[in-house]
């Protein structure tokens, strides 16, 4: 959606100017910008409070040196990052990226986007994000724990339970939570719930695991229902092989559609009777191997290398769940011409500008990530409830109200797009809705 407003078209060009080299950061503002015209239309005080010049720049961003040893010996040193985007509405609360494309860019689009998520959720949540470009693959337990205590040493100083809670995100599950959790809880000495995404043994949450996918489907579930349709049925690609992509499939299998492919970086699986999800747990949770290896366990799968060819497979619905910009215009094209009717997002920015207009020019259903994926953090949100009373809820109590509070985003979406006519532009919905909170919050703490 083109931006026509100048006042927001002048901002857009001094973040470009500010931000050099930071593609991503400066496609998720323009994505948002391409939506508040009718907010800023119909809000001038949040203009006049100089809300938005306040929200392109993030509260503080950190980056520090983390050296490591390996398992013969050679010291390596990678990069820390944490962004500290916005605490309005509550601490800082984020994932850590360990990926060697991360960079400051990519830090800032995640630590942007989960401002707004964050708002959506219900809960008490500022917005942060924080990584390295240190690359988990292929590293022995030892090396993993060796890079988690140089990274927590110094992130240490700049957290707290309070102030600003990490959590998982690509590359960082519960193992590298328990070993950041460790380190903190023995540099601080004290037991706190600094970090989420902790083991169920030392405060973690039941169905944080399952959260994020869990919550794409009963978001995705609700925006079916919207529209007089349901999964029941329907022919499902779920990219990556992750956290989120695993129990994205099996929450859309337990609605009744058939998964048939799934992928990581190298290549994908196509399994036309449907995803064994055992199997890919086995390859992917316990023998940390790629995704090829489903071959072994299904003979009659195929199996494609590269990431991309995965959007040529005829689908009703995708779901991508592996990583920013991974369909692009020509992907979204094919999707739409081999009958696919809805995306939702499990990725954080998984469709390029191209992609996104694609899907609304074509009148499909279109969950947006900041909404669609939200229900990891949420369920991070409801971790730290717990850790703060010192108690733990049930699965199924902790599955209910993530289920509950992705009905209410998406109901928040589907108002804030008819209220500001943009009706069924669930983006535009959920940019709004995220925004005025947010927004609202800012002006009135003034202008700090
Ligand atoms: P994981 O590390 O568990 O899995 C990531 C998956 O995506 C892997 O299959 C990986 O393949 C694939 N992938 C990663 N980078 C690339 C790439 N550059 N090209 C192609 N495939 C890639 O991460 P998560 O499942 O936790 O995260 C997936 C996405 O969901 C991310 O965008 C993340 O920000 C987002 N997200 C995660 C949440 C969470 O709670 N974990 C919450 C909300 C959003 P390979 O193994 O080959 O690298
Ligand atoms: O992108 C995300 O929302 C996450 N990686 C989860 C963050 C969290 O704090 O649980």
């Amino acid at each position: 959606m083109a931006i026509k407003n100048a006042y927001l078209l002048d901002l857009l060009a001094r973040t470009e100017k500010r931000n050099p080299g930071e593609p991503e950061f400066i496609q998720a503002v323009t994505e948002v910008f391409s939506t508040l015209e009718p907010v800023i239309e119909k809000r001038q005080d949040l203009v006049d409070a100089g809300v938005l010049e306040r929200i392109v720049e993030p509260e503080r961003q950190i980056i520090f040196r983390v050296p490591w040893v390996d398992d013969n010996g050679k010291p390596h040193v990678n990069r820390g990052f944490r962004v500290q985007y916005n605490s309005a509405i509550g601490p800082y609360k984020g994932g850590i990226r360990l990926h060697p494309s991360v960079n400051i860019g990519i830090i800032k689009f995640l630590g942007f986007e989960q401002v707004f998520k964050n708002s959506l959720t219900t809960l008490p949540m500022g917005g942060g994000k924080g990584g390295s470009d240190f690359d988990p693959k292929g590293k022995s337990d030892n090396e993993i724990m060796n890079f988690c205590q140089s990274f927590m040493t110094e992130l240490c100083r700049h957290i707290g339970a309070d102030l600003d809670v990490p959590a998982g995100d690509i590359g960082t599950g519960a193992r590298e939570i328990g070993y950041m959790f460790g380190q903190y809880k023995r540099i601080r000495n004290e037991w706190v719930g600094v970090l989420t995404g902790k083991g169920l043994n030392y405060g973690g949450s039941l169905a944080r695991k399952e959260a994020t996918g869990y919550g794409l489907c009963y978001f995705t579930n609700e925006m079916l229902q919207a529209n007089g349709t349901s999964f029941e049925g329907k022919t499902v690609l779920v990219s990556g092989s992750g956290n989120v992509a695993i129990y994205a499939c099996e929450k859309a299998t337990e609605y009744g559609a058939k998964v048939v492919a799934m992928s990581d970086s190298n290549g994908y699986i196509y399994d036309k009777d449907g995803i064994d999800l055992k199997a890919v747990k086995q390859i992917k949770e316990v023998e940390r191997k790629r995704i090829k290896e489903y071959l072994n366990y299904r003979p009659n799968a195929e199996y494609h290398e590269g990431c991309k060819g995965i959007w040529t497979i005829p689908c009703d619905i995708a779901l991508p769940c592996a990583t920013q910009n991974e369909i692009d215009g020509e992907s979204a094209k094919i999707l739409v011409k081999n009958g696919c009717k809805v995306v939702s997002e499990g990725a954080n920015m998984p469709s390029t500008p191209e992609a996104i207009d694609t899907y609304l020019t074509s009148g499909l259903l279109y969950g947006p990530a900041k909404a669609a994926n939200a229900g990891g953090v949420a369920t991070s949100g409801l971790e730290m409830s717990q850790n703060s009373i010192r108690l733990s809820w049930s699965f199924e109590e902790v599955d209910e109200k993530l289920h509950n509070i992705m009905k209410s985003i998406f109901k928040a979406c589907d108002e804030a797009s008819k209220e500001y006519g943009m009706p069924g532009n669930y983006m535009a919905g959920a940019n709004i809705a995220g925004f005025i909170k947010v927004a609202e919050a800012m002006k009135a703490q003034g202008n700090v």
